[in-house]
């Protein structure tokens, strides 16, 4: 496993964008069994967890199929749904590279699927993060604005030296999201409908804060990538996120983030509103 270190330029066999072919033929038995354990045992917990928008997703992207999916095949799927295409590359992306791609309705998935003795964590997105993880909410019209529209911020903000503080609201949304539906909460965060203990933790589990959703609450809010969170943001509507999202006008936004501290992951301000307060 290469380290989690982002290369400079694009690593040997990829373009200049950091694709390089799937080639899914290059897929071993061993690889495609992973895949079906790893969905087995996720789809079989997501149903009453994952909000209505991802299950609906997996279910129109015919992603119980056996095996590693092929890009190319997913990609006619999904584009004739939203527009987006699913790409291959290596692993993590300069940010820029990153946001470019999703700000042209490409989204970039690993290649490469983690070992059977790495099935409960990994530190870069492989294929079934990126592809069971993020996928199918690109199935979703509105979510699919958002992801868009994330990426274009991502872009504006590198003009202001402010990707970090950008990066918690993909941190707390695309990876980490919670959602208020009529049945109460449900994920739809990537990192925790990919991951066997989080996704029961992320509803479950007292420890935790869930908080209301707030742009700049979410901006100050530090995060850890190396273990479950210690508080989850709430979203009333994916077409709230994505209002926030295109009707910001970010500038006055990071100024005001320069006048208040960040927060650590577990902090709670009085005027948080509370789904739960974690123990
Ligand atoms: N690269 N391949 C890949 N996948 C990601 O999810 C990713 C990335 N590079 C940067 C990144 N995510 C985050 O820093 C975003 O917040 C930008
Ligand atoms: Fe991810």
């Amino acid at each position: 496993m290469e380290s989690l270190h982002i290369h400079e330029t694009p690593p040997e066999g990829a373009a200049a964008d950091w694709t390089v072919p799937q080639d899914w033929a290059h897929y071993g038995a061993e690889d495609h069994r992973t895949w079906d354990r790893l969905f087995a045992r996720q789809s079989a917990q997501l149903p009453g967890r994952a909000c209505e928008a991802y299950l609906r997703g997996l279910d129109v992207l015919r992603l119980s199929r056996p095996g590693i999916p092929d890009f190319a095949e997913l990609s006619e799927r999904l584009g004739a749904l939203t527009g987006w295409s699913v790409v291959a590359v290596p692993g993590l992306v300069p940010d820029e590279v990153f946001f470019d791609h999703l700000a042209n309705r490409r989204f970039v998935a690993g290649n490469f699927i983690r070992r059977p003795d790495q099935l409960d964590y990994l530190q870069e997105p492989d294929v079934f993060h990126d592809v069971f993880g993020h996928v199918p909410m690109l199935a979703d019209p509105v979510y699919a604005d958002y992801m868009q529209a994330y990426g274009k911020g991502g872009l504006r903000s590198l003009q202001f030296g402010a990707l970090h503080k950008l990066a918690r609201l993909y941190w707390y949304t695309v990876e980490f999201g919670l959602i208020e539906e009529t049945g109460g909460l449900r994920l739809f965060g990537a990192g925790i409908v990919s991951s066997h203990g989080e996704s029961l933790f992320a509803l479950d589990d007292p420890s935790p804060n869930r908080i209301a959703f707030d742009l700049l609450r979410v901006m100050r809010t530090d995060y850890r990538i190396d273990d479950y969170q210690q508080s989850y943001f709430v979203i009333p509507s994916f077409e709230a996120l994505l209002k926030a999202t295109v009707e910001t006008d970010f500038a006055p936004v990071y100024a005001a983030l320069e006048t208040l501290e960040d927060l650590a992951p577990d902090a709670v301000l009085a005027e948080d509103r509370l789904f739960t307060r974690g123990t």
